[in-house]
């Protein structure tokens, strides 16, 4: 059905258009959807997409189950019996709304909007949405990623791109243009690293991992900088098996074999880098044997993998979210951006495209937090959680309010008290935040807390006071552009009484601050953010998926900076190698190496008790972190949580495969079920984040079993890098033995 968008297939109606949340996903393939009346039916990847070529993952196949899950919330309720009990009243969406309109009047004229939070959790909708409900609705600076530690996802990485390079920049695997490997300008990337980072499952800040394995077709040879063998580091020509959280230390280390072998890009590093004189002392410090010490990896495979990328022309990296999960993860980023912009990799073909998102369109469309936030008043601005002590989360290029200060003011009530706490797509303590018990005791204390969620989720039940229902994709009319193309996505169903993230935040910012929302609907407000591209959504709708034009080296022709001149979109117009403001702001201006809170060179007394490197949160093809664990077919691929052992250490601790065992450390012990596994280093273990158990027993003390195998029980809030970024999510200490 070519060029269509609607078409009959017996007694089906067919939909072309785009998949992205909820259930939750980084992407946002093309698909087609199969309806009967108002029921999914069946989900097919879009032959015709040059996104996604047809292809879908096992999530987005098995989506009619979970749409279709009898046990979604249906209705807004509001609590009837304690917080924990799992009782509620259904209620009508006018007194849902009447209750919050109350609530945050009150709290205004009391203590002020400052004192009202809000909280999301990774790449859905909500990440434009609920900063605009938040900065416009509720006139509160405080929008936070939740209780993620370090705000480790890709926001140490933003930050560190923001004062470094002025913008963000993904790997140019040929899906900025329609041609897709066809395009003429486009060039095959020789070398990809790909940097903590499993691109085939997770397909993470809308990149589709299955780009890799089509340059690979075509000839790309990989790196790979992953504790664990993954499948593409099984494919690498090298894989850098390194100890969690010692990337800084190998990032420099390569650095230095680049700088002092003079296999760096001359002509760009004179034009268009500042500092680089002082990243090459710098650098010179990380010799390769102290660097072979620190990181467990063997000097020569070092040596041998900064020659491979130098020497490629274009190459480029991929990297993911365990550069961030690390205290010195600003430090790994800053590292991996100096590597790409030394070797002349920046904004060429096939390297490091230098990206906005299409046509300018971020509203609704996009990872974006700033809707609303330049008219905020200073004075208001300035109270945002975090921001006093750590300047650099003014500069990130999507900042927050900081998701461990907010924590510690719940905690002390200081320097002011939080009075309502607004969830909306986070699943709190059984997934985002580190340190499960201290996020669940502090969200006791606030006294009125507000979920949005399509299920019951273990946060809901604990302490909710108000469940509002929100519907998932298909029952959604919206936006998609990270990065490129523009994608509509159009509602094919309606399930009960939910309503989109998109509503909500319209009908309540209409009550609370309407000069804001002047949008008589969704629509109209999606047509609003549209204006950018000159096309309104019914337009787009019929389209579902448009590219703009690619400019490549886009520095030289002053395409960057707000000023018109060429050059970076920095304060020195350069790639900042070296960084003056984070001089001024008292921190270490150049990328350097931090040992993990906890370890063998931290903390050797302490690993005596527990022995083993703990690694968390690998993704797994079946699950977007909390969500899916109540779908049949997911599940039955995946039935318990898993924890990753070496055979060799197993065999000490006389653990077999498919033995429950206990995971502890000073925080707490959970349950999972060893997989023994030659991949991983007999030194560390790896244990599977975000479980909770829908099928079990939802009112406390169970909890859905919310506290037997979270992962979350044994990491850290609160102990991030002196920028405020990064935390140690993946790089703990544990013990473990047979349950
Ligand atoms: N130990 C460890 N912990 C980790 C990680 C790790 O690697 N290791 N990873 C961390 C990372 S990177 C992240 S980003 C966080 C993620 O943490 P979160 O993003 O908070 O993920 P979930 O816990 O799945 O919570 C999401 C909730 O939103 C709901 N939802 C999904 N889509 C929508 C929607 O469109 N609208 C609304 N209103 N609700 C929706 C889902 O039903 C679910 O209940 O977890 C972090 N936690
Ligand atoms: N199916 C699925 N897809 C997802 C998600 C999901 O929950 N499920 N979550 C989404 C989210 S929010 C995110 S942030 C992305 C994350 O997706 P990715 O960036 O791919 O992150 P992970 O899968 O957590 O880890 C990637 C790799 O890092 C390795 N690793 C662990 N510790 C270290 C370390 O210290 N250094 C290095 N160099 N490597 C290390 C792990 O072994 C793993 O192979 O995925 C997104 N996509
Ligand atoms: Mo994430």
């Amino acid at each position: 059905m070519s060029g269509k968008v609607q078409w009959k297939e017996g007694e089906y109606t067919v939909t072309r258009t785009c998949q992205w949340t909820a259930p939750g996903c980084h992407d946002g393939c093309q698909v087609l959807y199969y309806t009967k009346g108002n029921k999914l039916v069946k989900v097919e990847g879009d032959p015709e997409s040059k996104y996604n070529f047809g292809r879908l993952c096992m999530r987005c196949l098995s989506l009619p189950e979970l749409v279709n899950e009898p046990n979604r919330v249906k209705w807004p309720m509001k609590r009837a019996g304690e917080r924990g009990e799992n009782k509620w009243t259904r209620i009508t969406w006018d007194e849902a709304f009447d209750m919050i309109e109350d609530k945050v009047r009150t709290i205004w004229k009391d203590y002020g909007p400052e004192s009202i939070v809000t909280a999301i959790g990774t790449g859905r909708n909500t990440w434009s949405i609920v900063p605009k409900l938040t900065y416009d609705g509720f006139k509160s600076p405080n929008f936070s990623m939740g209780f993620l530690p370090g705000d480790s996802c890709y926001l140490p990485r933003a930050a560190a791109m923001g004062t470094m390079i002025g913008d963000f920049f993904i790997i140019d695997a040929s899906q900025l243009d329609e041609r897709r490997y066809d395009n003429p300008e486009w060039k095959l990337p020789e070398v990809v690293m790909i940097w903590g980072n499993n691109p085939l499952i997770s397909n993470g800040d809308g990149f589709l991992g299955h780009w890799i394995v089509d340059m690979m077709k075509r000839g790309t040879k990989l790196i790979v900088v992953d504790p664990y063998l993954t499948w593409l580091a099984s494919k690498a020509d090298v894989w850098l098996q390194l100890r969690p959280g010692s990337d800084a230390a190998l990032g420099l280390a390569m650095l230095n074999v680049m700088i002092s072998e003079g296999l760096y890009d001359k002509e760009f590093v004179d034009k268009w880098t500042y500092g680089f004189d002082k990243l090459a002392a710098r650098a010179a410090e990380y010799d390769l044997q102290k660097v072979e010490n620190i990181t467990w990896v063997p000097k020569e495979k070092i040596a041998a993998a900064a020659r491979l990328f130098a020497n490629a022309k274009p190459a480029s990296i991929q990297w993911g979210l365990a550069v961030d999960t690390q205290v010195a993860g600003v430090s790994v980023a800053n590292s991996i951006c100096a590597m790409v912009a030394i070797t002349g990799n920046l904004d060429v073909p096939g390297g490091q495209h230098i990206i906005r998102p299409a046509f300018g369109v971020s509203k609704l469309a996009h990872v974006s937090s700033d809707w609303g936030w330049a008219e905020m008043p200073e004075e208001m601005r300035q109270k945002r959680l975090g921001v006093q002590e750590y300047p650099l989360f003014k500069y990130g290029l999507a900042a927050t309010a900081r998701g461990d200060s907010v924590l510690e003011t719940i905690e002390t009530g200081r320097p002011y008290p939080i009075q309502m706490y607004w969830m909306e797509s986070t699943n709190t303590f059984a997934c985002c935040g580190g340190e499960a018990k201290r996020v669940y005791a502090a969200l006791k204390k606030v006294p009125f807390n507000v979920v949005v969620d399509p299920v019951l989720t273990p946060s809901a039940v604990a302490f909710a006071d108000l469940v509002l229902p929100a519907a998932m994709n298909v029952e959604r009319d919206s936006l998609r552009n990270w990065w490129t193309p523009l994608r509509s996505i159009s509602k094919v169903t309606q399930y009960e009484e939910c309503k989109t993230d998109e509503e909500i935040a319209l009908a309540l910012g209409k009550r609370l601050n309407p000069e804001k929302w002047p949008w008589e609907n969704v629509e109209a407000m999606i047509n609003h953010a549209l204006e950018p591209a000159g096309i309104t959504f019914k337009e787009l709708e019929s389209k579902v998926q448009i590219w703009p034009e690619v400019h490549y080296k886009k520095y030289e022709k002053g395409l960057l900076r707000e000023d018109g001149e060429p050059g970076f979109n920095t304060d020195t117009g350069m790639v900042n190698l070296y960084q003056d403001i984070f001089v001024e702001w008292g921190l270490d201006p150049l990328p350097y190496h931090e040992e993990p809170p906890y370890g063998p060179i931290s903390t050797p007394e302490l690993m005596k008790e527990y022995p083993l490197i703990l690694t968390t949160g690998r993704r797994p093809w079946e699950f977007f972190h909390s969500e899916h664990r109540q779908s049949g077919t997911l599940r039955e691929f995946h039935p318990d949580p898993l924890l990753t052992i070496n055979p060799e250490t197993a065999a000490k601790l006389g653990i077999k495969d498919g033995d429950w065992v206990w995971i502890e450390n000073k925080n707490g012990r959970v349950k999972q079920v060893a997989t023994l596994d030659p991949g991983i280093d007999p030194r560390v273990v790896h244990g599977e984040h975000a479980w909770w158990f829908p099928e079990k027993e939802a009112a406390e003390p169970t909890l859905y079993g919310v506290f037997e195998s979270n992962i979350n029980v044994l990491t850290t809030q609160c102990t991030t890098g002196p920028t405020g970024y990064g935390a140690p999510l993946k790089n703990t200490i544990c013990k473990v033995y047979k349950a």
